[in-house]
Parts: C-alpha cells; sequence; structure tokens
C-alpha cells in the first residue's frame, strides 16, 4: 500500500475566496425490507435534546420516546465516604513495599464510595440513578384486519433526519414518516395514505411505572416524577404531551386511547421536557407544543430538514456509488466478505448523523447510549463512564466538523469541579478536583464502588483533554482562558497528591488502576491484583495535562505557582517503559496480565487519543504499540474494535485499520445483552458491545476520519491510512488543528488535490511527499516559506491550497 503520492505534487496558493462545493448529491440512507423485530433494528431519530425509536410496524407501531435528562436518582449524600482517608497511608506504605495484594483488600473493605455507588449497574432505584426512556408511543389497529401487505418499506435518511414507513394494505398504501425536530424542539409522525378517508388507530402513550396518563380533548398527557433513590421528593419531574391533529377523520376516546376514523392524514405531534435543567418545563412543553401546531407539516419539515442539514451538509465523504436498492442489515453481512467502500463512508456518516442528532449545546452529553434507551433500568445505568467511553463519543466533534456539539462535554466538565473539589480533599486530603471512572447528572466524582474498576482516578483529567482539543482545533483563545482553571484544578490534584515511587524517584498516582485490567504479582498467579501505583494511562493523561496547562499559560500570559510546581513535576513522572518482551509496560513493573486480551488497551492513550506516540517521533514507542496491539488482539467489545481502528490509523497502517473497520462491523443480531468478547454492529448500525453502546459508533467515525487525515503530529497529513480498497475518493470539510477546513480527492490511492480554508490564523505544516511545508495564514495575509508555487507539477496533478 501506498500511503503517499511518490509524484511531486504542485501547491497553487489561491487567494480568491471560493465557495463550498455542493454537497455531491449522495443519497445516504439506511433501507429496510422489514418491521423492526427488536429494539436494535428500530431508527433512531433525534434532535440532541429528544428522540424516538419508531419500529415501523404495520399493524401496530411502537415508538419509544427518550429525552436526554430522562435521569433517576439525585445527589447522594453518603457518596463522600470519611473514613477512606484514614486508610490512605497504609494502602500507600502497601504499595511502596510491593504488597498490592494487602493493599488492594483495604482498598476494597475502605477506600470507595460510601453508599451504594452505581449500584453495580442497577442504580434505577438508588441515589446514583439511571438514565430512562420517557416512555413508548403505541399506535394499533393502523390498517384493515385481513388485508395483505405488499411493498413494505423502511428506511432513515441521514441527508434529511427523517425515517419513514411505507407499505400497501389490499389497494392502498399507506406512508408514515418521522422526524425529532431541529428547528421545533417536538416530535412529529405524519400518518398518511393515497386514498383519502383510509387513516384510522389508536394511539396511546405508556410508561411502565411514574406515570399518570390521561386524555385531553385533542391529545393525550403523561406526567410523573422519578425516583431520586433517598426516599425523598427530588426526582426529576416530567411532562409529555401529544396533540393529534386529524384531517377528514373523526376522533373519539376508547379508555386510555384516542381513535381516529376515517382521516385523510393524521399529524402526532409530541412534545416532552424534564425539570432537570428547566424549571420552567411545563411552560416550555405547551409552549413548543401550540406553537408547532400553528404551523403547516411541510413548513415544519422544510424547518427541521434546513436547521439539520446545516450541520450535516459540513463535511461530504465519497468512497463510491451508494447502493440504495440492498437492504442495509445485508449491505452489513456482505461487508465481511466483499468491497463496499461506499458502505463505511455510509457508517462514518452515520456517526456524524447520531452526533447532531444525540448532543445539542447547553444540556447534557452523550451517555452510553447516547440519546436513546428502551428501559428504565438501562446497562451500566446508561451513565458517563469516563475511563473511555464518555470521551469516546466526543472523538469525531472537531475532526468532523461538529465542534459546537463538543460543548456539552465542557458544561459537564466544568460542572463536576465542585463534587470534584469535595472529592480530592475528602478521600485524598488533597487540592483541586477529581473524579474518578463513572459519573452521572448529579455530579458523583467519587471512587466506585469496587476498587478493581473503581479506582482509577483520572477520569477528569481525561475530560480536560477535550477542553484543550477545543483550542487546538479553533484557536480560540478567549474559550481556553475560559477553561483554563478546570484545567488548573484537575492538576493541583495530582501536584499534591502523587507520591514517589522507591525504585527510581517518580511522581506516581498511588492508589489507581488500569483500566479495567488485573495482573499477577510475581510467583503469585493465583490472586488477580488491580490495585497499583502509576499505572502507565494515568502518567500519560496526567503529562498531556500538565504540558497542556504549561502550553495554555503561554499562551494566556499566566505564570503562578501551580505553573511552577508543573514545570518541576514534568520531568519526574516515569518515561514510558518496552518490556524485555518488546510491547508498551501497562504498568509500572512488567505485569503478567490477568488478561492479555482485555478490551481496555489503556496504555497506548499515548498512541490515541494523544499524541505521545508516534511513528515518525517515537519510532521505538511506535515499534511497542504495535507489539502491544498484536499481544491485545482485534477483537473485544465495540468500543474496543473502534478503538483499535484509531491506534493503526495512528500508526499509519490503513489496511489493518480497515480490517478493525471490519471487525466493528461484524453482524451482531437479536438484544444480547451478555458480556462478551464478539461485538459487531446491530441492523440499525448501533453499536454492539453488546448490549447496545453507542460509543464505538462514535470511535468508529473517528477511526474513518483518522484514516483519511491527521494533524497531532504539528502538521496536516492527508490519507496517513488508506487502505489499499479505498483506491479512490474525496472528502470535503475535516477539519484540522490549527484552525482550517480541508477537502481532498484522490485516484489510484494517490492524492490529486487538496484545498484548506484556514478559519483562524496559524502557521500551517503540511506534510509533502518529501518534506514538511508551511503556509501562514495572518490577518488574512498569506505567506509561505518556499514562495507562491512551491513544489513543481507533474503529470498534470494539481494540489490547490485556498484560503477564505
Ligand atoms: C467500561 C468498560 C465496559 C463497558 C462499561 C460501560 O468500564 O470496561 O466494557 O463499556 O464501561
Amino acid at each position: 500500500m501506498r500511503k503517499f503520492p511518490l509524484i511531486p505534487l504542485m501547491v497553487l496558493l489561491l487567494l480568491s475566496p471560493g465557495c463550498n462545493k455542493q454537497p455531491n448529491g449522495q443519497e445516504l440512507a439506511l433501507h429496510y425490507d422489514t418491521p423492526a423485530n427488536t429494539w436494535e433494528e428500530t431508527l433512531p431519530l433525534g434532535n440532541g435534546r429528544i428522540g424516538m425509536m419508531p419500529d415501523g410496524g404495520v399493524d401496530q407501531e411502537m415508538i419509544v420516546l427518550n429525552d436526554i435528562t430522562m435521569w433517576s436518582g439525585s445527589e447522594d449524600p453518603e457518596a463522600l465516604n470519611h473514613e477512606a482517608i484514614e486508610y490512605l497511608p497504609v494502602i500507600r506504605q502497601l504499595l511502596l513495599e510491593g504488597d498490592n495484594l494487602e493493599a488492594q483488600k483495604l482498598m476494597y473493605a475502605h477506600f470507595r464510595c460510601g453508599g451504594q455507588g452505581s449500584a453495580h449497574g442497577n442504580s434505577k432505584d438508588a441515589p446514583y440513578g439511571s438514565f430512562q426512556m420517557v416512555g413508548e408511543l403505541l399506535l394499533t389497529h393502523t390498517y384493515p384486519e385481513g388485508d395483505s401487505i405488499m411493498h413494505y418499506e423502511r428506511s432513515l435518511s441521514l441527508n434529511d433526519a427523517l425515517a419513514a414507513t411505507r407499505f400497501t394494505a389490499g389497494s392502498t398504501t399507506y406512508t408514515r414518516e418521522y422526524l425529532a425536530s431541529h428547528s421545533d424542539d417536538l416530535l412529529l409522525v405524519r400518518i398518511g395514505a393515497d386514498r383519502k378517508e383510509a387513516v384510522s388507530f389508536d394511539v396511546e402513550l405508556r410508561r411502565h411505572e411514574r406515570a399518570t396518563v390521561t386524555l385531553e380533548e385533542k391529545g393525550i398527557r403523561m406526567e410523573g416524577q422519578l425516583n431520586d433513590g433517598n426516599n425523598g421528593d427530588k426526582g426529576v419531574r416530567y411532562l409529555t404531551r401529544l396533540e393529534m391533529i386529524n384531517i377528514g377523520g373523526i376522533t373519539s376516546q376508547e379508555g386510555q386511547s384516542l381513535r381516529v376514523e376515517g382521516a385523510d392524514e393524521v399529524l402526532l405531534l409530541i412534545s416532552t421536557a424534564t425539570d432537570l435543567l428547566n424549571d420552567d418545563y411545563r411552560t416550555t412543553v405547551d409552549n413548543l407544543l401550540s406553537d408547532a401546531a400553528r404551523k403547516p407539516f411541510p413548513k415544519l419539515r422544510e424547518a427541521h430538514i434546513a436547521a439539520y442539514r446545516e450541520k450535516f451538509d459540513r463535511v461530504e465523504l465519497n468512497l463510491g456509488e451508494q447502493d440504495n436498492k440492498t437492504p442495509t442489515p445485508r449491505r452489513l453481512s456482505a461487508f465481511q466478505t466483499s468491497d463496499d467502500p461506499a458502505f463505511a463512508a455510509l457508517y462514518f456518516q452515520y456517526g456524524r448523523y447520531l452526533m447532531i442528532s444525540g448532543t445539542r449545546e447547553n444540556s447534557l452529553p452523550l451517555n452510553l447510549q447516547g440519546l436513546w434507551a428502551n428501559q428504565l433500568q438501562t446497562p451500566w445505568n446508561g451513565d458517563y463512564h469516563l475511563n473511555i467511553n464518555l470521551q469516546m463519543n466526543y472523538w469525531p466533534a472537531e475532526v468532523c466538523n461538529l465542534a459546537e456539539l463538543h460543548k456539552p462535554l465542557t458544561l459537564y466538565t466544568e460542572s463536576l469541579v465542585e463534587s470534584g473539589e469535595a472529592t480530592a480533599s475528602t478521600f485524598y486530603g488533597a487540592e483541586g478536583w477529581v473524579a474518578h471512572m463513572m459519573s452521572n447528572p448529579w455530579q458523583f466524582t467519587a471512587p466506585g464502588e469496587h476498587a478493581s474498576w473503581g479506582a482509577t482516578n483520572t477520569g477528569g483529567a481525561w475530560l480536560c483533554q477535550h477542553l484543550w482539543e477545543q483550542y487546538a482545533f479553533s484557536g480560540d483563545e478567549t474559550t481556553l482562558r475560559s477553561v483554563y482553571p478546570i484545567l488548573e484544578g484537575a492538576a493541583r490534584f495530582f501536584l499534591s497528591s502523587m507520591i514517589r515511587e522507591p525504585k527510581n524517584g517518580w511522581l506516581v498516582t498511588a492508589p489507581s488502576s488500569s483500566p479495567e485490567n488485573a495482573f499477577y504479582l510475581p510467583g503469585n498467579s493465583e490472586e488477580p491484583v488491580y490495585v497499583c501505583m502509576g499505572p502507565s494511562m494515568d502518567v500519560q493523561i496526567i503529562r498531556e495535562l500538565f504540558t497542556n496547562l504549561l502550553s495554555a499559560s503561554e499562551i494566556l500570559g499566566i505564570e503562578d505557582e501551580t505553573v511552577k510546581r508543573i514545570r518541576e513535576a514534568l520531568p519526574q513522572l516515569p518515561p514510558m517503559q518496552i518490556s524485555p518482551k518488546g510491547y508498551l509496560q501497562e504498568w509500572l513493573e512488567d505485569y503478567e496480565e490477568e488478561d492479555p486480551q482485555h478490551r481496555h488497551v489503556s496504555h497506548l492513550y499515548a498512541l490515541h487519543p494523544s499524541n505521545q506516540i508516534s511513528p515518525v517521533t517515537t519510532p521505538e514507542l511506535a515499534e511497542a504499540a504495535k507489539m502491544t496491539l498484536n499481544r491485545r488482539g482485534d477483537e473485544g467489545t465495540g468500543w474496543s474494535r473502534a478503538w483499535k481502528i484509531n491506534f493503526w490509523a495512528r500508526l499509519h497502517d490503513g489496511n489493518r485499520a480497515y480490517k478493525l473497520l471490519k471487525s466493528l462491523l461484524v453482524p451482531a443480531g437479536g438484544s444480547n445483552t451478555q458480556y462478551i468478547r464478539g461485538a459487531g454492529t446491530y441492523p440499525n448500525l448501533f453499536c454492539a458491545h453488546p448490549p447496545f453502546q453507542i460509543d464505538g459508533n462514535f470511535g468508529g467515525t473517528a477511526g474513518i476520519a483518522e484514516m483519511l487525515i491527521q494533524s497531532h503530529d504539528s502538521y496536516i497529513h492527508l490519507l496517513p491510512a488508506l487502505p489499499d480498497n479505498w483506491s479512490e475518493g474525496n472528502f470535503r470539510g475535516l477539519r484540522v488543528r490549527g484552525g482550517a477546513e480541508v477537502d481532498a480527492s484522490w485516484k489510484q490511492n494517490m492524492l490529486k488535490r487538496i484545498e484548506i480554508r484556514a478559519t483562524a490564523d496559524h502557521t500551517f505544516r503540511i506534510k509533502m511527499p518529501d518534506h514538511i511545508t508551511t503556509v501562514t495564514m495572518k490577518g488574512k495575509e498569506l505567506s509561505d516559506e518556499d514562495g507562491f508555487i512551491l513544489i513543481p507539477l507533474q503529470q498534470g496533478e494539481k494540489v490547490t491550497l485556498r484560503f477564505t
């Protein structure tokens, strides 16, 4: 495989502001020829706050409704365990003496959150709470019994964020359209037919607990309060209202349902909200409903599409003609055996679709299931796991040109600081703030209830990487200044809590763990140990945090005591260590892993998402990283496979990255909730941990972007990991650090053209076949180091650098 064209390229600088190419007209859609049998076949719609998943059923349609703020639980007064700190000195001493097993026993017994913590993932009725579905909208008796069904189709358009169901029953063709409005902030279902007076059905709203359902004149109202887990009155309150606009039919009430008979067309408007972030949620629900009810459906639809496309159309990826005839599950299966590069492009854009649909500014971030859940007790409480999962959800945000959708993560990080300060001082007697490995909307920052996984204390510091990346991609100093105190507080926690390990005098975290893997102490292969000091991932995250903070202090002109302390501490962190066996060590000592194929590859944080290992700047470490990955193997849970795409892309091995993409796209059937190694992708292209967990979708999308463009090594690298079978293609609008959008096209695996539109003043370094060139953008003035035209043109190829 050739990773970069060997022929010289010409770089032409055009000063004229060009308009973006029009979208390439590709129809990007998921297609099905049967209704969904399981929830993992239903189609997700959302506007970042609320969403729904229709199953496209023929005589009965079930639509699961969601709201990102639908969380049970409340602040947990018991989480701060005031006894833990008494055991800290002895736990540390045992670690210093190499008696990790005894340290672990003490950790299990004492150094954990107070109370139930996350109740081992069953916290629906405990203070930690659980993300829950809002409820179900059920349509029944939707066509005359006895009619045979023909021409069934169900689809989700990624271009327009619209789902549709169509089928013919007898001589009538029925259509349903569904959208989660990005402009009017409510859910819409339009039910029609090609014959007048043909639309009849019953509709009800239901929820299996904590719901009062009442019929209104033109609709249904469902409301309730979720369990706060403390026997109190602090639970989240919600209100869901459905209004039915019926053209030409007769509406009646039947028990808990509304019935419409003989309509030409019916529009269902569903408005829903909670009081978690909005005290005035009832007024919001009412206003959104009454505003939308005044507008005709085509207007609502048009406004929705325009608002959605403003984000979606920023990026195109074309790897070949889309096949819109073959049902998506069949394309998914076929991907294992035959080339379908366009399917990879569809999957990439689906990740962008899910991000635009699942998250929005000023709201809670995407959780383990994004915005979508069909249960009241969601797996792992559908929470915010901070030892990779929440962060992975936001990996595509910058490179995929959805920077504003990164903001809920910043808001969330900021919201953890106050609780994180209490956790830092209560558990460690430390300065600053800390968040361990899981959290929720109630700002849970304490260690988890079991130290085997709950001891990791770099969750908050990992979130800080995202704050820095937002600056790296935008050059926006105002934002950097506003998040600086968050980074500073995270750094102060480590400055004041790391201890010196005895062999080399390095500064390390203690106690901690390498997410969620265990090792054996020499001479004891019976008892796996999790608790340790200075696991490699901690060191890498802290090194990055300190380095970013120093860069930020320089940019912002801040010089204070913390900056001084960081400068002193940085060289005292342990270096990355290569085992005599050739792989990168996961722990400070070269312990034998309990599970060499463990799904977490935490010690390669330095390779991705960080930039401390690279085949260019640290070739030896990159070799060790390869060996680590080969040892870990190409399987794992969905998100683990997605992470490995990113790793191999960073190692510039496009074919191996592609192999991992295939492994991520192994079809997963049913609603399997078994915690097993075999993962993949459900028929609706949701990632299977299993169960469904959305992080792998975003990790996969980010991985495809990493295969096409990278900018972490201080220069722009086009097509760094192009697999052989993506020999021809183009993309538009991917973003790079420094602040620019990039377009590129290639043929026969060779780059033909690039266009860069700078959005910030910056000196861009661009990798050419045989050297790195620089182009400076400053106050609309352009200059470059070699002159206007940089490299002679051969064979008519042309590379354009164009600046707006
Ligand atoms: C992490 C992983 C699990 C799962 C859980 C939600 O801790 O180790 O595989 O993804 O989060």
